[in-house]
């Protein structure tokens, strides 16, 4: 009796009431920001990382941040105009939503193109390996300092292997969706490695434990494209 009331007053309200009352949010404008594909298969760098990190780190927190970035740049044809690379040279003049977004979308594409499939990524080119027993001692000194620093990064956030401007190699960190191409970086450098220590990165796999984490991630590290990025980082200088 009382389903029967309750449709006949949903009939009397007429079609507009028996429709879902939440408006569809606004679509993001579909660029000039795009999430690219992964160059791997969900499951390529399992079991360090699991193809659920993977599928919803890149499917909804990665497009997130383009979305996002797309949706702030969209009300300046001038910001609208300028490359990922060019907004971080000029952060500390832009809007936070930028910040936040544009350098979530560096970093994602940049984290996803320097891992690769456990075991096939390599070692550091003679070049790579020379500046870094220059400038750490060695590669398992380089690897413990770079987990050192991830592991002391209080909340969410970054840690980096950088090529500085004196060509020197150097470990720092960054907050939240930071990096060091932002002219408002604390430490600036042209990364050529990077390792996203929010606990959406590592979580579902090691629960708390980043440490664990930090230790098992060098074995999806792609060393062949860190190489060519020291290499154009050098040249670059
Ligand atoms: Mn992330």
């Amino acid at each position: 009796m009382r389903n029967m009331i309750a449709a006949a007053l949903l009939l009397a309200a007429g079609p507009a009431l028996a429709q879902p009352v939440a408006a569809p949010a606004a679509e993001a404008p579909k660029g000039p920001h795009v999430l690219d594909p992964l160059p791997y298969g969900f499951d390529a760098l399992a079991p360090v990382i699991d193809a659920e990190t993977m599928r919803l780190h890149w499917g909804a927190h990665h497009r997130a941040y383009v979305d996002n970035l797309n949706r702030a740049v969209a009300a300046d044809p001038a910001l609208a105009k300028l490359s990922l690379e060019a907004l971080m040279a000029r952060m500390s003049t832009l809007p936070k939503a930028i910040r936040d977004n544009g350098g979530g979308h560096w970093n994602h594409r940049f984290f996803w193109s320097l891992m690769a499939p456990p075991g096939t990524g390599g070692q550091p080119s003679p070049a790579l390996l020379a500046a870094i027993t220059r400038d750490f001692g060695s590669l398992p000194a380089l690897r413990r300092q770079f987990e050192e620093a991830g592991l002391r990064q209080f909340g969410s956030g970054w840690v980096w292997l950088i090529v500085r401007a004196d060509g020197r190699l150097a470990i720092t960190t960054t907050p939240n969706q930071d990096n060091p191409l932002m002219d408002l970086a604390e430490v600036k450098g042209r990364p050529i490695l990077g390792n996203d220590v929010w606990e959406h990165a590592y979580y579902l796999s090691y629960r708390n434990r980043r440490g664990e984490y930090l230790q098992k991630w060098w074995d999806v590290v792609n060393w062949k494209e860190v190489s060519l990025l020291f290499e154009s980082a050098r040249a670059g200088q």
